[in-house]
């Protein structure tokens, strides 16, 4: 467990914008004496009730009053971080929130580090590791699913559920160690049988957590979505239906959109990366020319794109380029202008698409809105890999998380095997000792000075 030095740390813990109010916090030992020193109110602060707000004015050195303020005292360890805590909630002007801040350095706290509250929450042991690094999620949620998941993880859900796990594998490790201790003999089969079970129904639970990574992934870092297709087919368009703006420049000139247009939308609760590119074509335009290849660049990156043709126009050789570029890819084709062409036409169009990509296209009009309700479903579809039951369900969304769940479910997959093999019991306990050890990285038991460290340098400043 890492060692911290004891020195009470304050920080603004609001964005320094111009803005109503401003939060300054300090926290520890001496928490309650700095403010002592700056904030001039009915009694001391050291006198004041826990849990209460006091009205009084911050002062320098000089006794020179810098705002006036109302002061929330707290004693440890009902605080965020366990300490006692002092809020003093200022003017949110930029000049007056640093100038009280720095009144409370003046007077003895130290400026804190990028997560040093919730590292302290954690050190305290008020938190555990993963609850910690659940709290800067929150904070980056961009969708209500991604909050959702955040706040059950801050609530403990997922350190819960890794902790059952982890207990019942240490629990059938000391078993195995307690007969290798005080037993000649060989194990019972019929032990043996009941300790395979239990392992087995740990393995299952670690992959049920485990395999809700990807959709998790999609609601944490949301999904990279590019639109390409031929010129003038409608790409920019459909970017501005999608954002619901005006973002992107629509002409009927082919090769209006020469660089990458890139903005982010919330399409069906999915937070969504989205990029309008230059048509796709053979020409001799070298600023179209470089707008293509940073088309086919951003192809590359996509989680998912959206290909465009007009329904009037046949499907060519830079339609067929691009698909056995990226056939790999996860890619939708619409089928847009319908209400320019008949119903024949349609169907005709759309089996072609069908025919050459594998893939069967949505027909849409972007200017009547025939086929976009469809075409949002599509999308959702296609952007949530599967369905989370964010309410009731414990998701993985930390690619750290989810590689220590992929090696202490490999550990207990060989453990398995190995007692189903008659492998030396004294070896089977190694695996299990592993995942043990894995998994208390997650919460952060047996994860070292360094790794904690690493993950604060992460917060933000003041959290
Ligand atoms: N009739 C009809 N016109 C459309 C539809 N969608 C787009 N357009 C028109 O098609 C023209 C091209 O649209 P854009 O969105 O600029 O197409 P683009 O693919 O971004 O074109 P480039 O940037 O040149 O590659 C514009 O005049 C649009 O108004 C549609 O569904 N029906
Ligand atoms: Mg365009």
């Amino acid at each position: 467990m890492q060692i911290f030095d004891r020195d009470t740390i304050a920080a603004i813990s609001t964005a320094v914008v111009n803005s109503g109010i401003s939060i300054i916090r300090i926290s520890g030992d001496d928490a309650f004496s700095i403010a002592d020193k700056i904030f001039r109110g009915k009694t001391k602060v050291k006198d004041m009730k826990s849990h209460t707000v006091a009205y009084g004015k911050i002062v320098s050195a000089e006794e020179e009053v810098i705002d006036e303020v109302l002061l929330i005292k707290m004693d440890g360890p009902k605080t965020y971080t366990r300490e006692d805590t002092v809020e003093i909630n200022c003017h949110g002007g930029v000049v007056v929130t640093n100038k009280v801040f720095h009144e409370t350095v003046k007077a003895g706290a130290r400026v804190a580090e990028p997560g040093e509250f919730t590292k302290r929450a954690f050190l305290n042991g008020r938190i555990d590791l993963s609850q910690a690094e659940a709290v800067m999620d929150l904070i980056s949620a961009q969708t209500d699913a991604a909050r959702r998941i955040a706040i059950s993880h801050i609530e403990g859900r997922l350190s819960r559920a890794v902790k059952e796990v982890k207990d019942r594998i240490a629990n059938v490790s000391a078993e195995i160690e307690y007969h290798i201790e005080f037993n000649d003999d060989d194990m019972e089969q019929s032990v043996i049988d009941r300790l395979i079970l239990t392992l087995e129904e740990c393995e299952s639970s670690i992959k049920r957590i485990m395999d809700t990574y990807d959709t998790g992934k999609v609601h944490r870092e949301g999904v990279n979505v590019l639109i390409a297709g031929r010129p003038n087919t409608g790409k920019s368009s459909l970017l501005n239906e999608l954002l619901g703006s005006d973002r992107a420049i629509v002409t009927d000139i082919p090769g209006t959109t020469r660089d990458i247009i890139q903005d982010y939308a919330n399409i069906k609760g999915v937070f969504v990366n989205l990029s309008d590119s230059a048509g796709i074509r053979d020409t001799q335009d070298i600023i179209e020319k470089i707008g293509i290849e940073k088309s086919y660049g951003a192809a590359e990156k996509a989680d998912l794109i959206l290909y465009m043709a007009d329904v009037r126009s046949e499907w060519n050789e830079d339609d067929k380029e691009f698909f056995e570029k990226f056939n790999d890819k996860k890619i939708l084709v619409i089928l847009n202008k319908i209400d320019l062409a008949s119903e024949e036409k349609v169907k005709e169009g759309s089996a072609v698409i069908e025919k050459e990509t594998g893939r069967k296209p949505v027909a849409v009009s972007l200017k009547s809105g025939q086929g976009i309700n469809l075409l949002y479903e599509k999308l959702e579809e296609l952007l949530l890999p599967g369905k989370l039951d964010t309410k009731n369900q414990t998701v993985v969304t930390n690619v750290r998380h989810k590689n220590i769940l992929e090696t202490a479910y490999q550990y207990v997959k060989d453990s398995i095997r190995g007692l189903k093999e008659n492998t030396p019991v004294d070896l089977v306990t190694i695996d299990l000792n592993g995942a043990v050890y894995r998994l208390g990285l997650l919460t952060g038991e047996t994860a070292s000075d360094d790794i904690i460290d690493r993950i604060f340098a992460n917060f933000c400043v003041g959290k």
